[in-house]
């Protein structure tokens, strides 16, 4: 054995044998051809994954509550598929087209609460005015306008619009109400036709309006109406006797007030209560929010509200009310109430009901009495000042006892 043969030997590279660098390189191929065999699989999985993702999108909506597919020819069709509704939401909307225009010039509002079309009415239209109603139509660019005369032919009832964070808004005068907020609140009927509203002040007694009697004097046809929001339906109570504060010919809004004695008192309930009266002491400051409820006129030849509103309305200062609007007949046993830009405000139909101011607990502060017109600016409404009658009241009750 030569030197050579036995070091190639002992480093282990017998004629028979393969380079060791060979063997890695091999066993490096196989893991390589591996791996992309995987990457080239899972590429083909993501890819087919991709189209059937694609494929489902432009046939199907995916439900998540139950787990499903919807078709999408079943999306958008009226009817729930999805338990959470997804297939239904994010629908286009159909929108009614309004009424045919009598005149073309004249702006309409649609009120989405009543579905009802009424035409704009404004005596200062302004271009701020002009440009918010141009921007709800989708419009940018600075419109002209003008105003027009509204014909007797009107196709639509009048409405008023005021600008309302940068949009316009019809004026709501009132809300509905539930008896159950104003519980007191009675609805004064003579022949089965509402006359007045009325204020529950003790069991077997209602407080209201004188001027509800003037031509309505048959104690016998007057029914009072409690615990309910709505004008027809339900039982009435009748009247025993009516109490009137004396009224004078030489001032007929004087003393517009009355008690009404039941025949049977009214039991306290959830929709019948009596209302507190308010403190023979505590003089209300001008501006204080006041509210007052009825089943009169929504606007001032309207009609009477089947359903009992509600609205907000704010004491004005005797001085400035005589001054806009009454000349002085506004006196010191009377309230005025209302909103210096109108709008908001009491009726036909709301006479003898409360003028209501939240001091702690609700109390009957006024009582509904005349006024000129209904919402107008500058003429509110005016009220008996309860408080004035404080000693009448109760001269009336002790007589009964
Ligand atoms: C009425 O005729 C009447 N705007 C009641 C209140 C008002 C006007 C009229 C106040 O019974």
């Amino acid at each position: 054995m030569d030197m050579d043969s036995a070091s190639e030997r002992l480093n282990g590279r017998g004629p028979c044998m393969r380079p060791k660098s060979s063997r890695t390189s091999e066993s490096f191929k196989r893991v390589g051809i591996l791996v992309l065999a995987v990457v080239l699989t899972l590429a083909c999985l993501v890819a087919i994954g991709f189209l059937v993702k694609i494929y489902l999108e432009h046939h199907y909506l995916f439900c998540k509550q139950p787990l499903k597919l919807v078709p999408l020819k079943q999306v958008c069709d009226g009817q729930l598929d999805c338990l959470q509704g997804e297939d239904e939401a994010n629908c286009p909307q159909w929108v009614p087209e309004g009424p045919p225009a009598g005149d073309r010039s004249i702006l309409q509002v649609l009120q989405s609460h009543t579905q009802t079309w009424s035409c704009v009415c404004h005596d200062h239209f302004t271009p701020a005015l002009a440009r918010a109603a141009c921007e709800q139509m989708g419009y940018s660019s600075t419109p002209a306008f003008q105003g027009v005369e509204a014909s007797a032919g009107q196709p639509l009832p009048p409405r008023e619009v005021v600008l309302s964070n940068g949009s316009l808004q019809v004026l709501e005068p009132g809300s509905p109400a539930a008896i159950e907020a104003w519980p007191w609140q009675v609805s004064l009927q003579y022949r089965r036709e509402h006359i007045c509203g009325g204020s529950i002040i003790g069991p077997g007694w209602v407080l209201t309006a004188a001027h509800c009697f003037t031509n309505n004097p048959i104690i016998q046809s007057w029914r009072v109406k409690a615990g309910s929001d709505l004008l027809s339906g339900a039982a009435t109570i009748a009247v025993e006797k009516v109490f009137l504060a004396e009224v004078t010919p030489a001032s007929p809004k004087d003393n517009d007030i009355a008690l009404v004695k039941l025949r049977s008192p009214v039991r306290d309930s959830d929709s019948t209560k009596p209302i507190c009266l308010p403190y023979f002491d505590e003089e209300l400051v001008p501006g204080t929010p006041l509210w007052v409820i009825g089943w009169g006129y929504t606007e001032e030849h309207g009609k009477l509200s089947e359903r009992l509103q509600q609205a907000e309305v704010e004491l004005i200062d005797k001085r400035s009310c005589n001054l806009a609007a009454y000349h002085g007949d506004v006196t010191d046993r009377m309230l005025c109430a209302g909103l210096p830009q109108g709008g908001v405000d009491t009726c036909q139909g709301d006479s003898g009901g409360p003028l209501l101011y939240s001091g702690g607990h609700w109390q009957v502060v006024g009582i509904v009495s005349w006024g000129q017109g209904c919402g107008t600016p500058s003429t509110p409404g005016v009220y008996t000042s309860v408080r004035a009658y404080l000693d009448w009241i109760s001269a009336v009750r002790r007589s009964e006892l």
